[in-house]
């Protein structure tokens, strides 16, 4: 026994000062077939560290791959790249390391990688940056910026349609391996089909998919390699962790975890009802900022929150606005008339675009719908600064527009990471945000002569809730985004998987899809994790009542309403759940609500944000929520919920087809 640690530390040393070339010795893998070991040997000799240390005797580096981009949006795919990390408990140096597809190898430059640290080689570090809008650890196939260390050797070329990657340590031996798509070769490492492309809806595209392993969003670490296709985010197994994929310029490592609070002492928050008083509310809390108002939304095209916009930034307070820059039914001169008021009064307008040259979708879609007044104050909606989701009310009280809610929260981590998730889309160095720009014919001004359309308030629906609800309670929040945190992980899905019988759930939305994947799906094949984590709560015998928009509901869309109300309806009264669905138009012009309040056991929950009920939104947008615990809040909005419910309409009752 007591020549065991001189022999582990004879086999150590060995590893270190093994011979770059040539040399088989330790390498205890079978070699890939198609592969030929001795090519891919380093090409230049191993610099060894000049620092050997810190290794405990008998730890082993571990190195895995854990992303990689094989089909770029640069021209000449320059944009491909692999990502290693260290998995291990001992920092690694990098230099006599591999990378390898089967034909090329390269060899990593020198580089310590500590323990949990990710490294991402790119094909170049140009095409990278392009599509990112920031600087690799290193790029292989060209040297394309001085200041980017090179991988050297013969460059792997990732093809689109399936090929492999192989992680070899500086003996040789392969330490992971990833098959994807077409992928025909055999090895060790790899279990099972290949992995593919996550396609399984039409949102996703292959160009630019970045495939990546599940990881743990506390640790960041990946979860336990079981070297086949589950591993992975692309992988089938988990409807609510895996079937997506990631894109260029996205930051789910940074943001997977959602930001926590909770308050030792009841905390004040204050939550807004549309239409009833959600306009009030952002006019007054735009006109107090002093500083700062910094507001990411989906549309702005509405002339009374404009007029504080400009007035606040023409008195000097910092005003900077990201909008979507392709909403549907594309951007209004309405909106261009905004962004032109704002600019004018010295503010700075954004769009987040895919048209102009170079530009690709980091998300379909910019839908979160926040603003941070004076690095203090967070404001998060599921209404846009629209005439529908903020309507004006008459002298009568009276206003058609969208049952929505907005909520204000005061606290540091919070509006922290809101600012956090500005900085990072707003960020002017990536390909996808273009400013206001007068001459432009998309992103500029409206016609000359343009005046905002007179405005009459609607007299459908009598203001309920003129007042707002002032919340003393509120004892934790976390702050979720899509696309890193609305499914698992996420606290939505937390919530809803711990209610049991004598809990309650409260949905309001303006859509839940009955299923995800293709138009032609089904709830088998293509599961919605939100709509199915609510039907598991009804089974294990909470209550759930679903309450849908019937005012956008098209019935020609094969995903309506009705079709929602019907799969839910069938299951509950197959198995006899008590869940009940129904579809309404409260307001006037509809539901456009993304609201869940869940109780369960003493617990209170109001989850308030801009996720609506489809698979873009959970896995490709940029959205944005707030879970608040708050027992006031909830039976506040309970109440709403309940007299909204009693409008409601269950199915059976709707034609799923209009009369011909
Ligand atoms: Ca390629
Ligand atoms: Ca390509
Ligand atoms: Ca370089
Ligand atoms: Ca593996």
């Amino acid at each position: 026994m007591k020549t065991r640690p001189l022999l582990l530390a004879f086999l150590l040393l060995c590893l270190l000062l093994q011979a770059p070339a040539g040399s088989h010795a330790g390498g205890s893998s079978p070699r890939p077939a198609g592969v030929d070991l001795a090519r891919l040997q380093a090409t230049e000799p191993v610099y060894l560290p000049r620092i050997a240390h810190r290794a405990p005797l008998g730890a082993r580096p571990q190195l895995r791959v854990v992303a990689f981009l094989p089909d770029g949006q640069a021209a000449g795919d320059t944009d491909e790249l692999i990502v290693v990390q260290n998995v291990g408990t001992i920092p690694t140096y990098l230099s006599g390391w591999k990378l390898s597809d089967g034909e090329g190898v390269v060899q990593f430059p020198g580089h310590w990688l500590e323990p949990g640290n990710r490294y991402t080689c790119a094909r170049t570090a140009a095409g990278y940056r392009q599509e990112w809008g920031r600087t690799p650890d290193c790029e292989y196939a060209q040297d394309t910026d001085p200041d980017v260390p090179n991988a050297r050797g013969r460059a792997p070329n990732l093809a689109n349609s399936g090929d492999e990657i192989y992680l070899l340590d500086s003996g040789g031996t392969v330490r992971d391996a990833v098959l994807y798509g077409e992928s025909q070769a055999e090895t060790a490492d790899w279990q099972g089909a290949p992995l593919q492309y996550y396609d399984r809806s039409t949102g996703f595209a292959r160009e630019g998919q970045l495939f990546y392993r599940l990881f743990d969003p506390i640790s960041g670490m990946p979860l336990a390699d079981s070297d086949t296709a589950a591993d992975w985010a692309q992988g089938l197994d988990d409807p609510a962790r895996g079937r997506r994929a990631a894109y260029p310029g996205w930051d789910m490592y940074e943001f997977s975890q959602p930001a926590y609070v909770s308050w030792v002492t009841p905390h004040t928050a204050t939550l807004f009802v549309a239409p009833d008083n959600i306009l009030a509310g952002v006019i007054d809390l735009l006109a107090a900022a002093q500083e700062s108002i910094y507001l990411e939304i989906y549309e702005l095209e509405h002339p009374d929150v404009v007029q504080v916009l400009a007035q606040r930034a023409a008195a000097g307070v910092k005003v900077q606005i990201l909008l979507e820059g392709g909403p549907t039914g594309g951007i209004t001169d309405l909106e261009r008339w905004a962004a032109q008021q704002v600019v004018g009064a010295g503010g700075d307008v954004r769009f987040m675009v895919n048209d102009i040259p170079g530009a690709h979708d980091r998300y379909p879609y910019q839908h979160a719908k926040f603003a941070i007044i004076d690095g203090r104050t967070l404001w998060v909606s599921t209404e846009n600064a629209t005439y529908a989701g903020m309507p004006i009310l008459s002298s009568a009280g009276t206003a058609a527009g969208h049952r929505g809610y907005a909520v204000i929260v005061q606290d540091p981590i919070l509006v922290a990471r809101a600012q956090e998730i500005f900085a990072r889309d707003a960020d002017p160095a990536r390909n996808d945000i273009f400013p206001w720009t007068a001459d432009h014919p998309t992103y500029g001004a409206p016609p000359a002569g343009y005046s905002p359309p007179d405005y009459t308030p609607g007299l459908a629906y009598g203001v309920r809730y003129p007042v707002p609800v002032a919340i003393a309670d509120a004892s934790a929040a976390y702050l979720f985004t899509s696309p890193e945190s609305s499914l698992t992980p996420g606290p939505l899905l937390a919530l809803l998987g711990r209610a049991d019988a004598g809990d309650t759930i409260l949905v309001e939305q303006l859509f839940e899809h009955a299923y995800w994947g293709r138009g032609d799906s089904d709830p088998l094949s293509d599961p919605n994790p939100r709509l199915e984590a609510l039907i598991a709560a009804a089974r294990r015998g909470a209550r759930v009542r679903l309450l849908l928009d019937s005012y956008y509901d098209d019935p020609f869309q094969a995903r309506n309403n009705v079709a929602t109300l019907n799969y839910v309806t069938q299951v509950a009264a197959r198995e006899g759940l008590d869940l009940e669905a129904r579809r309404a138009n409260p307001a006037g012009q509809g539901i456009h609500a993304k609201l869940h309040l869940v109780s369960l056991g003493q617990e209170r929950w109001v989850v308030v944000g801009s996720m609506n009920g489809g698979e873009v939104s959970n896995k490709l947008n940029r959205e944005m929520a707030l879970a608040l615990e708050t027992g006031q809040g909830y039976e506040a909005l309970a109440q709403v919920f309940w007299w909204d419910w009693s409008r409601g309409v269950p199915a059976g009752a709707v034609a799923t087809r209009p009369a011909p």
